[in-house]
């Protein structure tokens, strides 16, 4: 894996404004939860930050980003608005999905954020289908990234689109985020080469990783994947190697590994490493930081207090949004 080059200090700033401010939102989402505020379920990132914001760093406001089910730090990273998610996880009519979706149903297209999905692999075949548009269309620089997990990499659909996308030299880059397990099942027990990397090699598709813990390595790798895909030479997949320290969704009583391993990871966080870089460098002192991170913690506060004051939804909207019309 390549070493990363330092950037701008505006864009440092960015990305650790955006990692701190998932990560507020996943934790405050977590305890929102345990007050019995949030139906459904809930799958969070936290350890997985640089991933999300990463990536969608390196995209462009025309890009279209299909998320996962453990999507928030996708759609943050994409320019989805905070208060809005954050009426959405609490059911409210002014949430992105008026109420409707919840946490794994984020969809914001005028953010490019065509819809996160709760079925595994079946964002391959829709990102297909939106860059095919791209190509129809002939609009230049646009590409779709497609998130998926190392368990959905697995998946049938993933695979067919993997090969359409190939075959038809599509715009799409295929962003698996490898966080080693799926649910409680540790990669190594489902597939006999973990190396991710060859997922790519029978449809002759160029492939690119990183430490996904390592936000700067994140974006210059999709940055450098971007670049091939607008250029007309086809699809990239990417894979980004993280960790989640939370568990894989609210039932999880975490009986699948140590606390050891889970500790490991901690101090892997992308976001400890990233601010112990800034300060090695001399590009951020202690209090920059500091007060990015009361920046991030402000936003997710004016987003709880929005959300809480928003109207539930009506049951005369209920068939609506259902039908596209
Ligand atoms: C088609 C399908 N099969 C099974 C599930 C149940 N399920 C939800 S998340 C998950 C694990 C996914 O693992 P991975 O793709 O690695 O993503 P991660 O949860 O690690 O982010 C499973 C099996 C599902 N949602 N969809
Ligand atoms: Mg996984």
């Amino acid at each position: 894996m390549k070493k990363t080059r330092t950037c701008h200090k505006e864009l440092c700033k960015t990305l650790m404004l955006r990692m701190m401010t998932v990560n507020k939102f996943e934790e405050t989402a977590f305890w929102l939860f345990g007050q019995g505020l949030v139906h459904g379920t809930m799958h969070l990132g936290i350890g997985e930050e640089a991933t999300g914001v990463g990536s969608t760093a390196a995209l462009k406001e025309r890009d279209y980003v299909l998320a996962t089910h453990r999507g928030h730090g996708q759609a943050i990273g994409k320019g989805v608005d905070i208060n809005a998610m954050m009426a959405e996880i609490l059911a409210r009519e002014t949430g992105t999905n008026h109420g409707k979706g919840g946490s794994m149903h984020i969809c914001d297209c005028d953010h490019g954020i065509l819809g996160a999905n709760g079925i595994l692999g079946a964002n391959g075949p829709i990102a297909c289908g939106a860059a095919l548009t791209i190509q129809m269309k002939r609009i230049p620089d646009q590409v779709v990234a497609c998130f998926f997990g190392d368990g959905s990499s697995n998946e049938g659909a993933i695979h067919e689109a993997m090969n359409l996308a190939a075959v038809w030299n599509l715009p799409v880059l295929f962003i698996l985020v490898n966080n080693t397990y799926g649910m409680s099942t540790p990669l190594n027990r489902v597939v006999h080469d973990t190396d991710l990397t060859k997922r790519s090699v029978p449809y002759g598709m160029k492939c690119l990783e990183c430490d996904g813990n390592d936000v700067l390595a994140v974006y210059q790798t999709v940055q450098e994947a971007r670049e091939y895909a607008v250029s007309g030479q086809g699809p990239v997949l990417v894979v980004e190697h993280t960790y989640r320290t939370s568990g894989h969704s609210k039932s999880d009583g975490n009986q699948y590994r140590t606390k050891e391993e889970i500790q490991y990871w901690k101090e892997r966080n992308p976001i400890i490493q990233f601010r112990k870089r800034l300060l090695e460098e001399g590009l951020f002192s202690q209090e920059e930081l500091d007060d990015l991170q009361r920046e991030a913690d402000a936003m997710i506060d004016l987003a709880v207090a929005y959300a809480k004051a928003q109207p539930q939804p009506s049951a005369v909207n209920l068939e609506a949004d259902v039908y596209a019309e």
